[in-house]
Order: structure tokens, then C-alpha cells, then sequence
């Protein structure tokens, strides 16, 4: 038990799908699976860039079929998050990667949603669930998948942008998150994670996003930096994600330390914490021992998160 209350903000529950989760669901749903064991799908963990962990955790989703399939691996996420010191969790999903699957979407919505209304009770973590659209398909698609959840009135706090960065720049998105403001939607979308800071800035001034996923190319642009300080502008790094992907060479080349001590409004996350090594005590194990940040630190960050959220204002003041 890690003993660091936070919130937790970058996370895809797609990517909480542990190997052992993987081989279970697929028994249950007969799915044939193309390795040759669980240690052949785990010597598969290892990537050269963000594309090469989008090619197996796409993959890997093939055996999500059921709605209790999403609500289980959602139920397993939250009670390794609670273990992990998470109280608050802003969860997205990726709609469009069960849908062109021909998984439909209540399947996948009512099955997360299903384990998140009990959250609370059966795990002390307070959630919220985000919609992510896949920047490397269409907009189009993206715009209708977003007026399919609001006809259906899912139970959505906002919406999100993932998937291969490079060459799907954020200005291709300003319908749907025109729409998504209109709904009444929070706005937050990945940039700056392999992408250059124009995508960050892309991201706030034509989507109005309200939270940078990632942000850690920001450093390359000065003007940028002062800018994401003076307003403030929380970014959600996940430090083990970063290495995993080759974002950065290793733990102590992560820009975190220097993103602190320029003024940004950090936090620390998991990603995708199944395939990235570890949930968010995990991450904040390994940037104690090799950064050596202190209590005051580790402390700065968490409260970052939990003030960074789109909570409500009674429970946030009950966490911080
Ligand atoms: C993702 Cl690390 C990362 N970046 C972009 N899209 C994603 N989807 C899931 N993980
Ligand atoms: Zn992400």
C-alpha cells in the first residue's frame, strides 16, 4: 500500500489490460490468440516508439467483448489504483478501437461506466470517464462517435485525442471539440509526446483544451513554456510511459525535474501502466530514487493532480 493521495488523470483503461487479464478473457470468449504463451505475449513489451505499443495494445483489445469484460478489467484497474494511493481517477476509453471491431458502443461504455458507478463505495476512488478519439482516423468518424454518446447520453465528463501523434496534428479536431464545448464537455487532448510543441499549442488555442496529456516537448519552446506556466496549464506526465516509448533515454533523462523547476503545473501518472511497467506508485517509487525528490516534492506533485482534476469542489477540498 503506497500512502501518496492523488489523482490520477492520464490514464487509458485499455491499457490496463494485464497479460494474465488478456489470456483470461480470452478463454471466456474463445478468442485464439496469436502467441505462444503468456511469456511469449510478455517478451512482446518491449518498443522502439509510441507506434510499436499502438500495434499490440490494439491488438490485445481483440478479447473485449462483453460488457462484463470491460467492467471487469475496469474493476481490476481501480483496485490496483487504490493500492497505488489513487483517490480520484479521470479514465478515458477509446470508443473507436471497439468499434470498428464491431463491438458496439453501449457494450463498451455500459461496461466501464458499470464498474465506475461503484467505485466509490467498493474502492474510495472517485471517477470520471472520458471519451478519447483516435487522431489518426478521420474527424468525421470522431464527430459522429461523439453525437452517438451524447444521443445516448453516456456518461461522459469530457473528451480526449490519443493515439499516433506525428502527422495528425490537433488542428484537424476543431469541429469535435467545438461540439464537445457545446455539450457541455471538459477538453483535454495528448500533445507534445512525440509530436512538436506547435501540436501544444494547437491543442489550447484551436480544441480550447483545459489539460495537456504528456506536454513534455514543450521544453524545446521557450515562448511556450512561459506561456503554460503563467496560465497555469496542468500537463500529465507519465514518466515510465516515456521511457517505455523512447520518448526519453532513461529515468534520468525524464524532463520532470526541469519542468518542476521551471514552474510548470506537473503531475504524475501511468498511462498505460500494463504495458509500461507500472501503475502511478510505481512511478513515483522510481522518480524517488532517481531524482531523490523529497517529501515536499512528492507532495507538490500529488496536490498537482487533485487540483489539476475536473473533480467537484467538495471532494477535491476533502483530498487536498
Ligand atoms: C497512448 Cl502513450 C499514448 N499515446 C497516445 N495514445 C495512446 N493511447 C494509449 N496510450
Ligand atoms: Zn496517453
Amino acid at each position: 500500500m503506497f500512502d501518496l493521495p492523488s489523482a490520477e488523470l492520464h490514464l487509458h483503461i485499455e491499457g490496463t489490460l494485464e497479460p494474465e487479464l488478456i489470456f483470461d478473457l480470452a478463454a471466456r470468449n474463445g478468442v485464439d490468440l496469436p502467441y505462444a504463451g503468456l511469456q511469449d505475449l510478455k517478451d512482446r513489451y518491449e518498443f522502439t516508439d509510441l507506434q510499436s505499443f499502438l500495434d499490440l495494445y490494439y491488438s490485445n483489445m481483440q478479447v473485449l467483448r462483453t460488457e462484463a469484460d470491460f467492467a471487469d478489467m475496469t474493476r481490476a484497474y481501480l483496485r490496483r489504483a487504490a493500492a497505488a494511493g489513487v483517490r480520484h481517477a479521470e479514465i478515458m476509453m477509446d470508443p473507436q478501437a471497439h468499434l470498428v471491431r464491431g463491438v458496439a458502443l453501449e457494450t463498451c461504455v455500459n461496461g466501464v461506466a458499470s464498474a465506475l458507478a461503484d467505485s466509490e463505495a467498493e474502492f474510495g476512488i472517485s471517477t470520471g470517464l472520458i471519451a478519447a478519439f483516435l487522431r489518426d482516423r478521420p474527424a468525421e468518424e470522431a464527430l459522429e462517435v461523439l453525437e452517438a454518446l451524447l444521443a445516448m447520453d453516456a456518461p461522459i465528463i469530457g473528451i480526449g485525442l490519443d493515439s499516433a501523434e506525428v502527422g495528425h496534428p490537433p488542428s484537424g479536431f476543431t469541429a469535435v471539440y467545438e461540439r464537445a464545448r457545446q455539450a457541455g464537455l471538459r477538453r483535454i487532448a495528448h500533445a507534445g509526446e512525440e509530436g512538436p510543441p506547435e501540436y501544444v499549442r494547437e491543442a489550447l488555442d484551436l480544441l480550447g483544451v483545459e489539460r495537456i496529456d504528456h506536454g513534455i516537448r514543450c521544453l524545446e519552446d521557450d515562448a511556450l513554456v512561459r506561456r503554460l506556466v503563467v496560465e497555469q496549464v496542468p500537463l500529465t506526465v507519465c514518466p515510465l510511459s516515456n521511457v517505455r516509448l523512447r520518448a526519453v533515454d532513461t529515468l534520468k533523462d525524464h524532463p520532470l525535474p526541469a519542468m518542476l523547476e521551471r514552474g510548470l503545473n506537473v503531475c504524475v501518472n501511468s498511462d498505460d501502466p500494463a504495458y509500461f511497467g507500472g501503475y502511478v506508485d510505481d512511478n513515483f517509487r522510481q522518480l524517488e530514487q532517481t531524482f531523490g525528490f523529497s517529501a515536499d516534492q512528492l507532495a507538490t506533485l500529488a496536490a498537482n493532480s487533485i487540483r489539476s482534476s475536473f473533480i467537484d469542489g467538495g471532494r477535491r477540498d476533502a483530498l487536498l
